[in-house]
This record gives structure tokens, C-alpha cells and sequence, in this order.
């Protein structure tokens, strides 16, 4: 090759690193940088769009402020350190916890934005290195509802059917999510079928983008999905609208969810919910009348004290319409990191091993003891706020977190903060130095998505390969290394791999669910959806087609119940949480980029033009807003968009951090925090200084 070759730039076919959709990118690269962003025309999911997350990816991995070497802290500020100081740091401060208060007294929290192969590794190295099943991550408090609930009723807690699904419906349900900000690409899909002629009925508080051009809004009080759907499954029932034929083949426990709807007269759900009885009959009326029926839903149902619960009266709704296992229909979480279908698959969470295979179930664990050649631990794991809970009774002395920014983005910022104070080591591997990186005692270097290669799992369970563009800067290396080399200081030799595909062999080996998965087949197929066996060698767009994976579907009875924390004198507002499409978790990549920092520039508290008026507010009127818990102070948006009573603010703005305020009681089952309700009052500033 000539000189000359320099200067003509190449693209490389991967995975946008944000959110669960999966679009396909291409990288722009010249000279190692990443010049532009592309979309691929031939791209299943994404068919040649991009949001403008996807188009910003260049400036989230732009070497300017990059962690490049290993950091040690001391007397309070950082120095560089070689790897091997880093490891000796570490290992020391492992060992001496494992002897001082067994392995239990460690904690991983692995990351939903990282591969399938660094999330295989974090978990490999928790139970096999370290002897614990302390592992967990982000799922905890997003969807692990989801998977708890889903496995009871369906027996699989994934989407149930595929994306190219949306454009097969007559009717789409959007329930507690809120697709155009933050399913981009498919918020669109969605939007497109319904300018092409489908109906569109969405369940939310607030009235966002796509309930303002819905058939049907249900602007349901916050925390009142259970009271709904217990009234419209009434309906049904009173009205012999529910789907029979389906119910006595499919389904068990029909009689047992008859006699708990009974108790939700229309009435009395309009008095819980807010939301006229005329609306309720429509929405019943629609749901069971549509041919092809397809429910989204998100974090609106999830992130309650009763997010399992409502999980699975979503089930029980679907179930009696039998609007499942057909093209067109189903329950679709919409998992939301690019990675977090897969962070759970590879079974980065305390009870699992890869494939969901129980930790409790000796069978699985002799499988993984005798493939991983260690004695494996026996007792549940720790979940992350279990963990930081842990951190604060002594009980955790040590905690590595890879990727991600609890200082942030879980509830009660300042309890995590305590908590990560009384660590006696914490270690963060990361690409830029975050809120959470800030306290830690050391930080390794982590290599992006676009210096290496792996896999994401996005929600509709497909499996996507992603290629590295560039390399990596300075000496920062794929976690699934960092792990690796970690282990082996440890003493442990079974992570010793390679490359990124050997660890996807043996994940294949070890998970029916990828199993029949190469990294060969996944780039002639532009990925596979799991699961992927001898029996569906093709992968499987459609769940439960013929059974559901536990046989017949269960409908459980569920009650109302308040959220935790509800409106009085002393904080008289209703207080929630979301998201906004130009910025992205804690922010640390989104907000390196000029366009989206343009859009978005600060934190905000939306409020309702009637509230706003009692308190004197005008749009960007500064406002603090207090909870029991904390308080913080940003710039108010008078819109309608939040119903009176109810403000919200988003949380990816560190200077504005909501998670000051949020509460966080947590469901009994998953222990997810309550980040969608609690109660504040807000004050305004201008007219306390003049
Ligand atoms: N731009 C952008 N996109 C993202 C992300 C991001 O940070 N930025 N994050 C990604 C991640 S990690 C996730 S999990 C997904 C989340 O995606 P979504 O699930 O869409 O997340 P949210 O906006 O937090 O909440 C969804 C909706 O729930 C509604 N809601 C609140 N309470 C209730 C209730 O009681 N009942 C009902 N029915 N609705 C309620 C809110 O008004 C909101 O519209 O987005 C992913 N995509
Ligand atoms: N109040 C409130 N709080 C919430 C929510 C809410 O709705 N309301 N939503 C919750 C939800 S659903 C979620 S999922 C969480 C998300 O919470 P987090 O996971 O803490 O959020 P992210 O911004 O995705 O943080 C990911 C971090 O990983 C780093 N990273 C990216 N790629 C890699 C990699 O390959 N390796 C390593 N080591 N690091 C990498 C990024 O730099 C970034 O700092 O937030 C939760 N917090
Ligand atoms: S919709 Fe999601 S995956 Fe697609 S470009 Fe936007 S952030 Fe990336
Ligand atoms: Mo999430």
C-alpha cells in the first residue's frame, strides 16, 4: 500500500452503545479516529436510521478526557500507577477481606453497557476467582421485575416477540414507557405504524409524545397500574370479552384471578386510578377486540415497591386476551441498556448463572463447577443495594464496580455516598472519570465499545457482533482482560482467554440459549435472537408460540397498594423520574457531545402550568425542590405534560442529581427501589431573594 493510504478512511460495521434497540452503526475512522457516524441501509432493526445518540457516538468515546492509565489515590488525589501496582493494591486489599470475613464480604457490580463476554467475566470471576455470589448491575433497578415476574406467569422474563413485530399490529399498547425519547428507532417504528393505520393506547401519567397522538390516554395516578388493570380484566369478565378458548388451553388459575378482579368495580378503580369509567370500557373494548394486540411496556411499571406485581398483572392481562404467542402480539419489556438483555443472560446477577440456571439447583452448580474447575459458593448473592447497604453495617468491606455510576443513578444519593465512604477499597473500572470513579481508591482504564470486540444482546434478544474501530488510548484494555489478569493474581487460571470469541465459545458451551451461536453465524445473520439450539438453529423471533417455557401460563391474583411514600402537608407533591432523548443514564457520554449538551444544556423540574402558578413560577424559575431524603436545585419547565400534583425532573444531569430525593423503599421480591414515586415540595427561589 501506498502512502497515501493514510488518508482514505474505512467504516466499521458495529453496535450503537446506548439504548436496548440495537441500531446498526457504522464508524467513520481515519488516521485511529473516528471521524463520522453512519447508519447501515441494510441494518434489521434500524433499516438505515439513527437517533441522535446513535449519531453522536464519536464524541461519547473521544480519547480528550479519557482515563488512560490505572489510578491509585492518595492523601485524597489521584496519581498514575502501572498495572502492577493497581493489581498488587487490589489483590492485597481482596485477600486480606476474604481472610479477615470470607468471601462474602466483597462485592461486583458488572455493567449493562459492556459486552456479553466482560459481563460473562465479572461474573466468572465473582464465583469462581473471588468465591461469592455478590455479583449484580444495573437490571436491579430497571427490569429485574420483569425477569422475577415473567418467570413466575410465562416461565421467561425477555420480550416475547420481535421488533419487526410493531408493523404487524393492529393495536399497540405503550404501558408505563415512553418509546420516541427513549426507544428511539422504535419509538419511530411505532409512530410510522400509526400514521399507516394502527391504533395507538397508551397507559401514562404523563402525556408524552406518543399519548398525544393516541387513540386512547389513560392518565393513570402514579403507582396505580394494578387497580387498572385488576378494573379492565372486571370489564372483561363481566362482559364475556376475555379471550376463552385461549384461557382453557393455555392457561391455569383463571377462577383465582376472577374472584381478586371482582373486588375492582369500575367505581372504585376510577376513584383509585383517576381515570374516567367511559375510558376504561374503551380501552377493555380495544385490547380484546383487536385482532393483533402488541403491549409495550417500561419503567413505569417496574420501578415500584410493586414492580413485581404489576409485572405480572401486565401477564395476567395479556393472558386473559390471549394476546401472546402470535406474530403481532405479546409482552414486550423494552429492556433498556444496549446490553442488559445480556448482562442478565450471562447471569450477571446473585442467584443465576449464565442462561438463568439457579445458583440453588445443585445440578447447575456442579455443571459450572466441573467447566470452571473450582468449588463454587452455595448461598445467594447480594444484590447492588443490598451491597451498599452491606457497605454501611461493615458487613462489605470491598466493592469493584465496572461501569457504571451509582452515585448517580441510584435512589438516596446521599446514603450510596456514606455507603462508599465506609468501603475499605473501592475500585471502579471506567472511561471517564465519574461521580462514582471520584471516591473510588483505584480506577482501571476500561477500553470502549468501539476498541474492542464482543457482543450485545439487545431487547428483542437478538445477539449482535460489535468491532473495534480504533484502538484503545493509552493503556486502557476490554474489562473481560482486566478481570482476567485480576484472576490470575488471585490464583485462579480459568480466565485466561485469548480473545473476545473464545469467551463466546464457552459461553455457548454453557448457555442452551446461545448455544447454537458463533461469532461466524452471528455476522452472516446480523445476530441471532435467543434461543438459538439444534431445535432453532436460526434463532427464535417468536416465544411461546405452541407452550409457554413453563407450560401453561399462570394468571396470579395481585392487590393494589401505594407507593411507599404518598402527597401530605409536609411535601405535598408527587414527585417521578424519566428520561430525555438527548442525554443518556448519568451522562458521562452524552454529555460530552456539543449537539446534545445544545438541546439539553442543564437538569429541569417539569411542572404542571397550575402548580406553577400557586407557587409563583415561570418557565426557568429557579425552584429547589426537597424530599425527606435530600434536596436539590435546578430550573423549573412549565409544561403540561405532568399532570397538576405530579412534577418531574430527569436524572442524568449530575448538578442536578434527582436521586437526592428519590426513596428508596424497595419491592419485596427484587429489591427495586420505589424511583418512579415519592413525595416533595418544591420552593421557589426568585421569590425567597426579592
Ligand atoms: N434517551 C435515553 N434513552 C434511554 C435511556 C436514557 O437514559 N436516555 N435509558 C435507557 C434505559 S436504562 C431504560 S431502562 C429505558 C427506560 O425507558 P422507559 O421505560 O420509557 O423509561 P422512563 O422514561 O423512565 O419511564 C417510562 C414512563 O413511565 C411513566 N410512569 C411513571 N409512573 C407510572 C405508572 O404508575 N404507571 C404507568 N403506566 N406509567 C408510569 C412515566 O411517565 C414515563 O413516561 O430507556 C433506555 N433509553
Ligand atoms: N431516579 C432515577 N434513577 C434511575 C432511573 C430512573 O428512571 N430514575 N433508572 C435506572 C435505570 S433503568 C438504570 S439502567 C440505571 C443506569 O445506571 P448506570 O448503569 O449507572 O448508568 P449509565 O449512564 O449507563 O452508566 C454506565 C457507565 O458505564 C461506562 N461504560 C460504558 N461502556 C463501558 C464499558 O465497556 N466498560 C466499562 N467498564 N464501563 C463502560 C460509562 O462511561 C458510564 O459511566 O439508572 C437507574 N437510575
Ligand atoms: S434508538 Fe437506541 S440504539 Fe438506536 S441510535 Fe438511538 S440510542 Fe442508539
Ligand atoms: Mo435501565
Amino acid at each position: 500500500m501506498g502512502s497515501h493510504s493514510h488518508n482514505i478512511s474505512k467504516i466499521t460495521q458495529t453496535i450503537c452503545p446506548y439504548c436496548g434497540v440495537g441500531c446498526g452503526i457504522g464508524l467513520r475512522v481515519e488516521q485511529d479516529k473516528i471521524i463520522g457516524v453512519e447508519p447501515l441501509a441494510n441494518h434489521p432493526i434500524s433499516q438505515g436510521k439513527l437517533c441522535t445518540k446513535g449519531w453522536s457516538t464519536a464524541y461519547a468515546v473521544d480519547p480528550i478526557d479519557r482515563i488512560t492509565t490505572p489510578l491509585i489515590k492518595e492523601n485524597g488525589v489521584f496519581r498514575p500507577a502501572s498495572w502492577d501496582e493497581a493489581y498488587r493494591t487490589i489483590t492485597e486489599a481482596f485477600s486480606a477481606a476474604i481472610h479477615d470475613k470470607g468471601a462474602d464480604s466483597l462485592g461486583i457490580i458488572a455493567c449493562a453497557r459492556a459486552t456479553n463476554e466482560d459481563c460473562y467475566a465479572a461474573q466468572k470471576f465473582t464465583r469462581a476467582a473471588l468465591g461469592t455470589n455478590n455479583i449484580d448491575h444495573c437490571a436491579r433497578i430497571c427490569h429485574s421485575p420483569s425477569v422475577a415476574g415473567l418467570r413466575q406467569t410465562l416461565g421467561s422474563g425477555a420480550m416475547t416477540n420481535a421488533i419487526d413485530d410493531i408493523e404487524k399490529a393492529d393495536l399497540i399498547v405503550i404501558f408505563g414507557c415512553d418509546p420516541t425519547e427513549n426507544h428511539t428507532v422504535l419509538g419511530g417504528r411505532i409512530m410510522r405504524a400509526k400514521l399507516a393505520g394502527a391504533k395507538l393506547l397508551v397507559v401514562d401519567p404523563r402525556l408524552t409524545r406518543l399519548a398525544r397522538m393516541a387513540d386512547l390516554h389513560l392518565q393513570l395516578q402514579l403507582g396505580t397500574n394494578i387497580a387498572l388493570i385488576n378494573g379492565l380484566l372486571n370489564i372483561i369478565f363481566a362482559n364475556g370479552w376475555q379471550a376463552q378458548a385461549f384461557l382453557d388451553d393455555r392457561c391455569e388459575n383463571e377462577a383465582a384471578l376472577r374472584t381478586k378482579v371482582a373486588e375492582y368495580p369500575p367505581e372504585r378503580v376510577t376513584r383509585i386510578t383517576g381515570v374516567p369509567e367511559a375510558q376504561l370500557i374503551a380501552a377493555a373494548r380495544m385490547y380484546t377486540e383487536a385482532d393483533c394486540a402488541l403491549l409495550t411496556y417500561g419503567m413505569g411499571i417496574t420501578q415500584y415497591t410493586t414492580g413485581t406485581n404489576n409485572v405480572i398483572s401486565i401477564s395476567n392481562l395479556t393472558l386473559v386476551a390471549g394476546q401472546i404467542g402470535r406474530e403481532g402480539t405479546g409482552i414486550n419489556p423494552l429492556r433498556g441498556q444496549n446490553n442488559v438483555q445480556g448482562a442478565c443472560d450471562m447471569g450477571a446477577l446473585p442467584n443465576v448463572f449464565p442462561g438463568y440456571q439457579e445458583v440453588a439447583a445443585p445440578a447447575s452448580r456442579d455443571k459450572f463447577a466441573a467447566a470452571w474447575q473450582q468449588q463454587l459458593p452455595e448461598n445467594k448473592g447480594l444484590t447492588s443495594l443490598g451491597m451498599t447497604k452491606g457497605a454501611l453495617t461493615g458487613d462489605v468491606s470491598c466493592m469493584l464496580i465496572m461501569g457504571e455510576d451509582p452515585v448517580i443513578t441510584d435512589p438516596d444519593q446521599n446514603h450510596v455516598r456514606r455507603a462508599f465512604e465506609a468501603l475499605d477499597l473501592l475500585v471502579v473500572i471506567e472511561l471517564v472519570m465519574t461521580e462514582t470513579a471520584a471516591m473510588a481508591d483505584v480506577i482501571l482504564p476500561a477500553a470502549a465499545f468501539s476498541e474492542k470486540q464482543g457482543t450485545f444482546t439487545n431487547c428483542e434478544r437478538r445477539v449482535q457482533l460489535i468491532q473495534p474501530a480504533i484502538p484503545a488510548p493509552g493503556g486502557a484494555k476490554p474489562d473481560w482482560q482486566i478481570l482476567g489478569e485480576l484472576a490470575s493474581r488471585l490464583g485462579y487460571n480459568g480466565m485466561n482467554w485469548g480473545n473476545a470469541e473464545a469467551i463466546f465459545d464457552e459461553i455457548a458451551r454453557l448457555s442452551p440459549l446461545y448455544q447454537g451461536m458463533s461469532y461466524p453465524k452471528l455476522a452472516v445473520h446480523y445476530g441471532l435472537q435467543w434461543p438459538c439450539n439444534d431445535d432453532a438453529p436460526n434463532g427464535t423471533p417468536l416465544l411461546h408460540s405452541k407452550t409457554f417455557s413453563r407450560g401453561k401460563g399462570r394468571l396470579i391474583p395481585v392487590n393494589h397498594a401505594d407507593p411507599a411514600e404518598m402527597p401530605d402537608e409536609e411535601y405535598p407533591l408527587f414527585f417521578t423520574t424519566t428520561r430525555l432523548n438527548f442525554h443518556y443514564g448519568c451522562g458521562s457520554m452524552t454529555r460530552k457531545s456539543p449537539l446534545l449538551e445544545r438541546e439539553t444544556p442543564h437538569g429541569i423540574l417539569f411542572i404542571n402550568p397550575s402548580d406553577a402558578q400557586t407557587l409563583g413560577i415561570k418557565p426557568q424559575t429557579k425552584v429547589r425542590i426537597h424530599s425527606r431524603r435530600g434536596e436539590v436545585e435546578t430550573r423549573a419547565v412549565v409544561t403540561d405534560e405532568v399532570p397538576a400534583g405530579t412534577v418531574a425532573m430527569p436524572y442524568h444531569f449530575k448538578e442536578a442529581p434527582c436521586n437526592q430525593l428519590t426513596n428508596n423503599a424497595q419491592d419485596p421480591v427484587t429489591k427495586m427501589p420505589e424511583l418512579k414515586a415519592c413525595a416533595v415540595r418544591v420552593t421557589n427561589l426568585e421569590a425567597e431573594t426579592k
